[in-house]
């Protein structure tokens, strides 16, 4: 019998994090085998430090032999950590039959300054008399440094900024991260990165270095919000940095930003803006700025700035970078005679460009999302963003520009000053968003259906750059709580989500009001007062408790523990009475179809909405108390719940089962919610389903609505009227947008309405993820890939494939914590249906497969008695069920008798 390989190991979710400031990293691994039904029954986990040899002398840690299944969040336990040190880690296993893997392949962590008295680095910025703090122009500043004639060993070089930066050394991009050091809620938190440059000091062969660095508004300084306000956190853009070398002969020397620093204004890029976009003057290039022998008798001194480091942390979310290269499909002459280039998808990054023109030429981009009915350049919905780029030319040969401190929303770019014929070849869009690790994939036999997939997925990379973003193109690009919250499911099938929301929630934590009351937007940047709507608040609860069911991730319950009670608990501060919410401002099923003519918000009642929202939190915090462990609590929130439950239906439900909110909505969260039970239930669910008939198989539903209304017709007796909405492609669905050649997810069911006209400039987003949320449902109900409430994470999967749902085939594949998962199901005209299934090693399921009791039933071709542990049992409703361990299977259900 082979052993088990440990292969892929993960600390903090990430390969090979650097910089981290977590005291307890959890490590993970995934485990390979051919062997079905293999299990983990215990591992050892060897860490050193510094030392990939892994000898006695260095190790931090060793388990010995521990008795446990868990491969996905272990803590480390070893000696406390140093900073900057390079922490080396390897992992072995033993099978359920005892055997014992190799050690797998090593892998690191390294963490960041532990103690905010490490930083010998003052934060810097140019001398305010001899440069501007108020000026449109990046910032350069750099400094020559010499090592001391040892050999390197490590070089760990870390740094953050008040703003954005990038960093050079020796001419020469450190890294390839944008927009760093990322957005967070500055004041309290602020990230560090760390950058590994051992080698580009060590291969050298040369003593004198120099380290430049970029400097932009960014988020810190910038124009932030459709209010028009600017420096919203600070009025001086800074720089800290600082650079560890550890030499062979254990000695360690260090350079900081300090006075000694040199600065200027007077460099290329001339101004930029998260919104503006960019203006780059070539003429003003620095060449060899941060080569050594550059002449900086030009440049001013940097100043220090008093700032305190406390708020500094190391990163805690993959990096934004460049995750694509996209080609221009056409070049389009309009009829307003302008030349646009087609990308052929809504994307977000930015352009990049080859030119060979004489020097001064200038050269304007402007980016938008979509053409107007006649076929014209339309910019109208970006409102106060412009997403201009400028580019003069530097002259005397072919030149490349692509903007580093700004991102634009687009699929249409309008070129002006550029030589016609455009060659397209000279043009290429650069994808940028946080580098998630792509972990879902869904796709069946209606390709209207894998279009709206893919628009999902690309209304996720457009709108997760660093923080959840609403849209990422006109003056807002904010991070909504409630569209967060109504996504966070299905982002989670799509790409790895763990760490990117559990570096937002620290900011919603962190921003939380004394009262437990939450921002609108995370990092808060509006007006007082902006806080706390019924469904948008909720996602200080909703969010943590969908990171732990899809990842398993106890910390982050722990972590958000007191936002999550906070929050619930001001809600019930706010009503009337304790327990009906019915107060305060809310944003309503935002941008329900019911809505009255000119308004934003849907017909639902919004204390219904509010009360079946408290409801749910206080549920969900009930269940976080048991988890931790906190008894007490748990019997608090679980009676609580249930006072609010009886409340609700008081307050909303007649004794004959009659909703008071006679909309799709309504019905849609008392289901969703459990606020009825037993007949009740039932006639909710079908006045529901009468609701969608109604309108002619259309639903009303905006933001608070669209999520569930699927998930509930389909788990209450109404599962073909959810797969006819989501088969819809008249007005309003989302197949319409797809039928309109949406290539993103829009704000409004009628962004672009029958005729071609636009709903309106005002709020129409192109590329707003919130509607698809629907995608949670194809995983989980169509496709049947689902988790267990009880057993979260993954380790326990309920496979519940639904093949009556008017296609032929469909297939989802997930890569959990744990490895690869499949459900996928296929039809033939017979009425057969073959069922595929893989599960990772370490992990077991439940399958439920429908209308199958009665039939005959074969797993890879043979008898399911010689295959499975247990025999499958029949259901009343007409089902089979039955137990699977890891491996992959195939499973014929109701095959013509030969
Ligand atoms: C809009 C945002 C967002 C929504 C709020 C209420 O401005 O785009 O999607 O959550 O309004």
């Amino acid at each position: 019998m082979r052993a088990m390989m440990v292969t892929e190991l993960r600390c903090e979710y990430l390969k090979n994090p650097m910089g981290l400031t977590v005291s307890r990293p959890r490590l993970g691994w995934k485990l390979l085998t051919d062997r079905r039904n293999a299990l983990q029954t215990a591992y050892r986990i060897q860490v050193a430090a510094e030392d990939e040899t892994f000898a006695e002398e260095n190790l931090v840690w060793d388990s010995g032999r521990l008795e446990s299944d868990e491969s996905a969040h272990v803590e480390y336990a070893g000696e406390e950590l140093k900073s900057v040190t390079r922490y080396v880690y390897r992992v072995r296993v033993w099978d359920d039959q005892g055997e014992e893997s190799p050690w797998s392949d090593s892998a690191y962590w390294e963490t960041g300054l532990l103690n905010a008295a490490e930083w010998r680095a003052r934060w810097i910025t140019p001398a305010a008399d001899k440069v501007d703090p108020a000026a449109k122009e990046a910032f350069y500043l750099r400094r020559e440094f010499e090592t001391d004639g040892k050999k390197v060993r490590r070089a760990t070089l870390l740094a953050t900024a008040l703003g954005l930066y990038e960093l050079e050394l020796d001419g020469r991009r450190v890294g390839d991260s944008l927009f760093t050091p990322g957005w967070t809620s500055y004041d309290h938190r602020l990230q560090v990165q760390a950058y590994d440059v051992t080698d580009r000091l060590a291969g050298a062969g040369e003593d004198r270095h120099v380290l430049g660095a970029a400097l932009a508004d960014g988020w810190y300084k910038g124009r932030l919000g459709w209010e028009g306000r600017s420096a919203i956190y600070g009025d001086r853009r800074g720089l800290l940095l600082q650079l560890h070398i550890r030499y062979d002969d254990g000695t360690e020397g260090i350079v900081a930003t300090d006075e000694s620093w040199r600065a200027t204004a007077n460099g290329p890029i001339r101004m930029s803006g998260i919104y503006e976009g960019e203006t780059y003057d070539a003429s003003f290039e620095l060449p060899g700025w941060s080569e050594r022998g550059f002449d900086d008798s030009g440049w001013h001194p940097a100043e220090t700035l008093d700032r305190s480091m406390d708020t500094l942390i190391g990163e805690q979310s993959e990096r934004v970078k460049v995750t694509e290269t996209i080609r221009p499909v056409s070049v389009i002459s309009t009829p307003a005679g302008e030349t646009v280039l087609d990308l052929g998808q809504n994307m977000v990054g930015r352009m990049v460009f080859t030119v060979n023109m004489p020097a001064g030429t200038k050269l304007t981009l402007h980016h938008a999302e979509v053409l107007d009915r006649e076929g014209n350049f339309y910019a109208g919905n970006l409102r106060t963003a412009r997403q201009e780029v400028t580019y003069l030319c530097r002259g005397g040969g072919a030149e490349t520009y692509r903007p580093s401190f700004t991102f634009q929303g687009f699929r249409y770019v309008r070129l002006t000053g550029f030589p016609e014929p455009i060659d397209p070849d000279d043009f290429a869009g650069e994808v940028i968003h946080t580098d998630m690790r792509p972990t879902g994939f869904f796709e069946c036999s209606d390709p209207r259906i894998n279009r709206l997939q893919r628009n999902i997925v690309w209304g996720q990379r457009g709108n997760f750059l660093d923080i959840p973003t609403d849209c990422p193109q006109r003056d807002e690009r904010l991070g909504w709580t409630g569209d967060a919250q109504v996504f966070i499911r299905t982002a989670a099938f799509n790409y790895g989500v763990a760490p990117f929301f559990a570096k937002w929630l620290k900011d919603l934590a962190a921003e939380q009001l004394p009262s437990g009351g939450v921002p609108f937007v995370v990092p808060d940047i509006l007006d007082e007062g902006s806080h706390s709507s019924a469904a948008w608040g909720d996602a200080a609860v909703i969010c943590p408790w969908t990171i732990y069911q899809c990842y398993g991730d106890k910390r982050i319950l722990e972590e958000q523990y007191g936002s999550m009670t906070g929050w619930v608990e001001y809600i019930r501060s706010q009503g009337d009475s304790e327990l009906l919410w019915n107060t305060g401002f809310h944003f309503g099923d935002w941008l329900g179809l019911d809505a009255k003519e000119n308004s934003y918000v849907g017909a639902t009642p919004r204390d219904l909405i509010c009360t079946a929202f408290f409801a749910y939190s206080t549920s969900l915090v009930a269940k976080t108390a048991a988890v931790l462990g906190r008894e007490e609590d748990a019997a608090k929130y679980e009676e609580l719940h249930g006072r609010i439950v009886r409340a609700f239906a008081d307050e909303f439900i007649t004794p004959s089962g009659r909703l008071a909110g006679h909309t799709q909505t309504s019905h849609v969260l008392a289901l969703m919610f459990g606020l009825a039970e037993g007949e009740t239930r039932k006639r909710l669910a079908d006045t529901l389903a009468e609701y969608v008939r109604a309108e002619g198989m259309h639903l009303t539903t905006g933001f608070v609505g669209t999520p569930y209304l699927c998930h509930v017709l389909s788990e209450n007796g109404h599962h073909d009227v959810a797969v006819q909405l989501v088969l819809q492609e008249e007005y309003p669905s989302w197949l319409y947008s797809v039928k309109q050649g949406a290539t993103t997810i829009w704000e409004h069911w009628d962004g672009i309405k029958p005729d071609g006209s636009f709903w309106s400039d005002d709020m129409n987003s192109y590329n707003h993820y919130a509607y698809g949320a629907v995608g949670d449902w194809l995983y989980r109900a169509l496709a049947g890939l689902d988790t267990d409430e009880n057993e979260p994470g993954c380790k326990r999967i309920v496979l519940r494939p639904k093949p009556d749902s008017g296609l032929t085939h469909a297939r989802a594949q997930y890569d959990s914590v744990y490895g690869k998962t499949v459900s996928g199901w296929s039809k033939t005209a017979d009425g057969a249906v073959t069922y595929e299934f893989e599960l990772p090693p370490n992990t077991t399921a439940r399958v439920r497969l429908p209308d199958a009791a009665n039939k005959k039933m074969r797993i890879d071709e043979r008898d399911p008695a010689e295959v499975l542990a247990a025999p499958p049992t029949r259901e009343e409703d007409g089902s089979v069920t039955f137990e699977l361990g890891s491996g992959r299977y195939t499973v014929k259900v109701g095959e013509k008798r030969p």
